[in-house]
């Protein structure tokens, strides 16, 4: 009987790819957030769990902040994977000019765009292009290129869809997601972000229809619902005082409202 002579590891064919200078940065970058989440996120407990949503959702914020989405929707699957999909512009799926890869590829590794550290931190990470009338994926496995991007259908609109899974091995303590934390988290970006509707969906819990439960977060008058909203049930003294003002720094918006209840003054502010 002949013996059999292997003649090559199967490891090129797994990957069946040659990384090049760019995608080295990308996973030496991997490496470094694997090593050392806390620097990236914080912490590995439920506040770091709950930071990985706000990276990927902040990226479709930053789309609606550009003009060209006002939709996002979140949803928490039964098995605690988390989707975010917006109807924004959808990330470009040709290849990055400085890169020579894919810009979705460039945005899901290490260049300071993206999902990058939430990459590096799941099992897994699907994300899916609708743009030019196309639908695209691209598959991520601990933060690797899993399955090149690829068309996978025809899209009537644009748009972004970013599904992680969290890695039980970075997140030892609890993969479990909290609705209320999220939700606290989503109203605030709706007061903060006027106009823009942000759709939260627990696939966890349903009713007796079989319908998960959903809460949408918008508020048309921004700052100045957020101030009504922190008052809601005080004595107030005065309508919602508002006015933004603008420079080439930036621009900045003030609600103020007194209330009779002085134990609650409270001053907030956020920067963008
Ligand atoms: C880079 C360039 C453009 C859009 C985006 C990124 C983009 C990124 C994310 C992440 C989540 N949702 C997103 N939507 C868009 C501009 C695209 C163009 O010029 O058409």
């Amino acid at each position: 009987m002949a013996e059999e002579i292997i003649t090559s590891t199967n490891a090129d064919t797994v990957t069946d790819h040659e990384y090049n200078a760019s995608e080295i940065q990308v996973l030496k970058g991997l490496e470094a957030v694997r090593k050392r989440p806390g620097m990236y996120i914080g912490s590995t407990g439920p506040r770091g769990l709950h930071h990985l949503v706000y990276e990927v959702v902040d990226n479709s914020v930053d789309e609606a902040l550009a003009g060209y989405c006002d939709t996002i929707k979140v949803t928490i699957h039964p098995d605690n994977s988390i989707s975010c999909e917006d109807n924004g512009r959808g990330i470009p799926v040709d290849k990055h000019p400085k890169e020579k890869i894919p810009t979705v590829k460039v945005s899901g590794g290490l260049h300071g765009v993206g999902v990058s550290v939430v990459n590096a931190l799941s099992t897994k990470v699907e994300v899916q292009v609708r743009r030019d009338g196309k639908e695209y994926e691209i598959d991520f496995d601990h933060g690797k290129t899993k399955t090149k991007l690829h068309e996978i259908g025809k899209a009537k609109h644009t748009g972004t869809t970013v599904t992680f899974w969290p890695d039980p091995d970075i997140f030892t303590e609890t993969t479990v997601y909290d609705y209320d934390t999220l939700a606290a988290r989503f109203r605030e970006m709706a007061f903060l972000n006027r106009g823009l509707k942000i759709i939260l969906i627990d696939e966890r819990i349903t009713d007796a229809d079989g319908n998960p439960r959903t809460e949408v977060f918008q508020a048309m008058g921004g700052i100045v619902d957020f101030v009504k909203f922190l008052n809601d049930g005080k004595e107030t003294l005065n309508k919602p005082i508002y006015f933004e003002a603008e420079n080439a720094d930036g621009t900045v918006e003030v609600a103020l409202q007194w209330s009779s209840s002085y134990s609650t003054n409270s001053v907030m502010a956020f920067a963008n």
